[in-house]
């Protein structure tokens, strides 16, 4: 307990960027927390650290017509990301041979594409701690087959052809997928009342 109050106190110093706290830190710590600093970590009103980690996540055309959207959403609510970004579309080709340029060459892929453009995606950005990596835990192992239950394609999917939803792959990927699927005015910067003050209440 006082080993966790010494810590969280190290960081919160560390935040508003004090010098003695940045030297009594060990140098991996210090380097560790800086990294995350000049990526993903922004200081918020009332809590100690806010991370503004985004991912891309789209229901795909299998899961739109399933009538799934409404229980894949409930499933990030849940998790407690948040909501940043969403709209429901007919994908081009061309969005969608950037987006899987990586599977150019691969033998599945002109039907990955007639399915992608077989009716309309919702397309989302959500909000997160670490959301990259834990939406693709959520979402499950690529081939529905060996998809954990609990996950998405576990649950919802049992072909790799049609897998109900797409995630981001790396904190990388996803703003590459964000910029491509959303322009930045699209996107909503809003406060979660239970990660804000209460205080004006
Ligand atoms: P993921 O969607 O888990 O990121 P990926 O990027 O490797 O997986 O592939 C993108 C999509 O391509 C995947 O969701 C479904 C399709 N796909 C992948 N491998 C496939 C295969 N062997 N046969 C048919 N479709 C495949
Ligand atoms: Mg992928």
């Amino acid at each position: 307990m006082l080993r966790r109050r010494v810590f969280h106190a190290a960081l919160q110093q560390l935040f508003t960027g004090t010098q003695e706290t940045e030297r009594a830190l060990p140098c991996g710590l210090l380097c560790a927390l800086r990294g995350g600093r000049s990526l993903d970590l922004h200081r918020h009103k009332s809590s100690l650290l806010d991370v503004r980690e985004r991912t891309l996540i789209a229901v795909k055309p299998d899961g739109v017509q399933r009538r799934l959207i409404g229980q894949i959403i409930q499933r990030f609510e849940q998790r407690g990301f948040k909501l940043v970004g969403l709209k429901m579309l007919q994908a081009t080709q061309d969005v969608l041979s950037e987006h899987y340029c990586h599977l150019r060459t691969k033998p599945f892929y002109g039907n990955l594409l007639h399915y992608m453009t077989s009716g309309p995606l919702v397309v989302m950005v959500w909000e997160g701690h670490n959301v990259v990596q834990t939406s693709r835990t959520m979402v499950g192992n690529t081939n529905p087959a060996e998809a954990l239950a609990g996950t998405v394609r576990g649950d919802f999917s049992i072909h790799v052809s049609r897998n109900v939803v797409h995630a981001s792959d790396s904190v990388e990927g996803a703003q590459k997928e964000i910029q491509l699927w959303f322009q930045t005015k699209d996107l909503l910067d809003w406060d979660l009342w239970d990660q804000t003050s209460t205080d004006d209440v």
